[in-house]
């Protein structure tokens, strides 16, 4: 009751004053005919409560009833007196049992809603084999009535496709957050066990409420003090408060940890000392977190210790830890993000080199996790070669939640298409073709959550955390409809507000590319904090560290060119593909300067030369993020106004930081093309000195 009576507190209407933390669980109440048809569906709830996550899944869907249609359901733990939710497993509940071999066919974490009749009452069962599957069934029922689903003949059947769907946190021990743009670090380990923030369980019913089952809570550029005795003891706390939502708990691991930590003279993969130590550190931490997930482990890659200091392989770092993990059922997640300086190689294509002759040299419970691309979380990129290249290798899909490349939380830029794109990709390596979705076990994003009130830094971000955890699931579920789903639950169901919501979600990832990175360039931004346009960066430690190693732009022309006149990244990806993208005819047009060096007057596909196609873009960018804001102007007094204020903020923000990108690309562009801007386009109001003298040294989310 109080859950409820503070519910309805919180949410009287849709216009409401709100301040995002409710995430899209607000179960504010839903229009009054509609909850009353709901209503006539789901007066009571009958549900087990022996089990935390039994109780979890009951005390979701009263607070989801009492908020969403005004009044709390009436509980019941057995019989049925009148239309009810009925909740359960076969062994939790004895109206779910006659079902057990199907909902058994559904796996540990699926489930399925359907109505029965039960004692002459009309009844709506979320049943599961595990209570997991109820929880997540539960999540599935209260989505349908925040976005005004029909309830009539239901019949859902669910079951996640990946096996493995978690967050990565690159959460520093001093609570900085590597990349984030949303405050700090949401753990406060300084507090950690004795303090059992509340928030943290609202962090694992957003993450239930997508199916996400696991989290890595440290950055992978690891402190090796994750591992000490009084940091495992935190973080055995936090997986604790995880437990009843199906969240296992999972650390980053730094490769020298036996060094630092145990004082060996050594972390060389094959020495017996080095062995016992993540042995025993494997043994002490089950003993601790039985359900430990496992480790996630960058490792020679951007100056982290790993195998090679040793003349070892990857395989032999990652079976290491691996073979400890084993007994317990854990899990080595071991990152393929790898490209070194000093080997003159494209950097697209070291990591391809480096893993594709180790599949098969694995342990069974490692996983190979690639990132979406091969660069690195650009605009846009291709889909990584590994996909399709390790047949016999487990393989994970890193993704990027956390928009260091895409304008941090203030630039208004919907993920999900970029996901779908790289999920549906088609490595065309099985014959009749494979996308990358069907080739995974399991996939990671990394975290864009902070201590914000909004917890992603914006309330548009939300819907990367949302839409990242939603393809995790089912990674063939169209971002069009999670957006649609995302922003009927975040602001209100009212179509009127859903569709053009919609739409500038839709369209602004495009934007972004256009006004950063369009046909295929990539890389462009500020050094080290990749705050705004770099395009003439250029010297430094590292040629790959640079813009001008990934634009190669000169007097005649513009792309880097990956044929096979090239670095030849082409032949790392199956012959059909590669067939495609060498050919510049057929190269797909938004990655074009990916894998070719063009010459400027190229005729594109609009009939402009590419010079004036790539200064449209640009424009076309900076028009786009107008249209958001236009979009968002009519949406006044449709939407909580404190919301409204923030995001139209924020769309003010996007636009003078689009126009930028656009003045200072096309001045940088010009003063290498030599070439006119085409007619009609503005003149940069600066010369280039101006943009490239800008300075932001205290740019947030920097490495360190
Ligand atoms: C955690 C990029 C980022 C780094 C990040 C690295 C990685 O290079 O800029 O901050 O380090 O990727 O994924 O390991």
């Amino acid at each position: 009751m109080l859950v409820a009576a503070a519910v309805l507190l919180a949410f009287t209407g849709n216009v409401r004053a709100e301040d995002g933390y409710a995430l899209w669980m607000r179960y504010a109440p839903l229009q009054p005919a509609l909850a009353a048809d709901y209503r006539t569906h789901l007066g009571e709830v009958v549900s087990p409560d022996q089990t935390p996550t039994q109780r979890a899944a009951r005390e979701e869907l009263v607070r989801g009833l009492s908020g969403l249609l005004g009044r709390a359901p009436r509980m019941n733990t057995a019989a049925i007196a009148a239309p009810a939710v009925v909740l359960g497993t076969p062994q939790s509940s004895v109206l779910i049992a006659p079902l057990r071999k199907e909902i058994e066919a559904l796996g540990d974490e699926g489930y399925l809603l359907r109505h029965a009749h039960i004692d002459g009452h009309t009844v709506l069962l979320v049943a599961a084999p595990q209570d997991i599957g109820v929880l997540y069934g539960v999540f599935h029922l209260l989505r349908l009535l925040q976005t005004g689903a029909s309830l009539d003949a239901l019949e859902v059947r669910e079951s996640p496709r990946l096996r493995l769907r978690l967050l990565n946190h690159w959460d520093n021990l001093d609570g900085y957050v590597e990349r984030g743009y949303a405050g700090r670090s949401l753990w406060d380990w300084q507090t950690l066990p004795e303090w059992r923030d509340p928030r943290y369980t609202d962090y694992a019913r957003a993450n239930a409420s997508l199916g996400i089952n696991g989290t890595v809570l440290n950055n992978v550029n690891a402190s090796a003090q994750s591992l000490a005795p009084d940091y495992l003891a935190k973080a055995a706390a936090l997986a604790d408060i995880f437990r009843p939502y199906g969240i296992r708990v999972y650390l980053s691991a730094r490769f020298s940890a036996p060094i630092e930590l145990g004082g060996l003279t050594t972390a060389d993969p094959l020495d017996p000392a080095v062995q016992r130590w993540w042995r025993d550190k494997a043994d002490e931490i089950y003993t601790r977190i039985p359900d430990f997930g496992g480790f996630l482990v960058k490792a020679n890659s951007e100056g982290q210790p790993g195998p090679q200091d040793y003349g070892r392989s990857h395989a032999d770092g990652a079976n290491l830890l691996a073979a400890a993990l084993a007994p317990h059922g854990g899990v080595v997640m071991w990152r393929a993000f790898v490209y070194a300086h000093d080997v003159p190689a494209d950097r697209a294509t070291q990591a391809y080199t480096e893993f594709v002759g180790l599949d098969g040299a694995f342990l069974p419970n490692v996983i190979v996790q690639v990132k979406n691309g091969p660069i690195d979380f650009q605009p846009r990129e291709p889909f990584h070669p590994l996909f399709g290249a390790m047949p016999r290798t487990p393989l994970m899909m890193e993704v990027q939640i956390t928009k260091e490349y895409l304008g941090f939380a203030t630039h208004l830029v919907y993920l999900g298409p970029l996901y779908e794109e790289a999920l549906q990709s088609d490595t065309r390596v099985r014959g009749e073709g494979a996308t990358v979705a069907q080739l995974l076990t399991g996939i990671a994003g990394v975290a864009n959550i902070g201590n914000d009130r909004t917890w992603s830094g914006s309330h548009f971000d939300q819907a990367n955390w949302y839409a990242f955890g939603r393809l995790a699931w089912n990674p063939r579920h169209p971002s069009r409809d999670i957006a649609a789903d995302w922003a009927a639950m975040t602001f209100t169901p009212s179509p009127e507000v859903v569709q053009p919501i919609v739409e500038m979600m839709m369209d602004s990832r495009e934007a972004a590319v256009n006004y950063m990175t369009p046909l295929g360039l990539h890389h462009l931004m500020a050094r080290g904090h990749h705050y705004g346009p770099g395009p003439w960066v250029d010297g430094g430690p590292r040629a790959d560290w640079t813009s001008v190693y990934y634009h190669r732009a000169d007097r005649h022309g513009i792309g880097f060119d990956r044929t096979a006149h090239g670095s030849n990244a082409v032949g790392q990806y199956s012959p059909e593909v590669a067939a495609e993208y060498e050919d510049l005819a057929r190269a797909p047009e938004p990655l074009l300067l990916w894998f070719h060096h063009v010459p400027w007057d190229h005729r594109m596909a609009s009939g402009r030369p590419l010079w004036d196609e790539l200064v449209g873009r640009y424009t076309q960018g900076v028009r786009q993020v107008q249209g958001m804001q236009a979009t968002w102007a009519g949406l006044q007094g449709r939407v909580d106004a404190q919301r409204h204020v923030q995001v139209a903020a924020f769309l003010s923000l996007q636009r003078r930081e689009a126009q930028w990108w656009r003045d200072a690309s096309v001045a940088y562009f010009q003063s290498v093309s030599g070439r006119p801007l085409p007619a009609g386009e503005t003149a940069p109001p600066h010369p280039l000195a101006w943009y490239e003298a800008l300075q932001f040294p205290s740019a947030p989310g920097d490495g360190r």
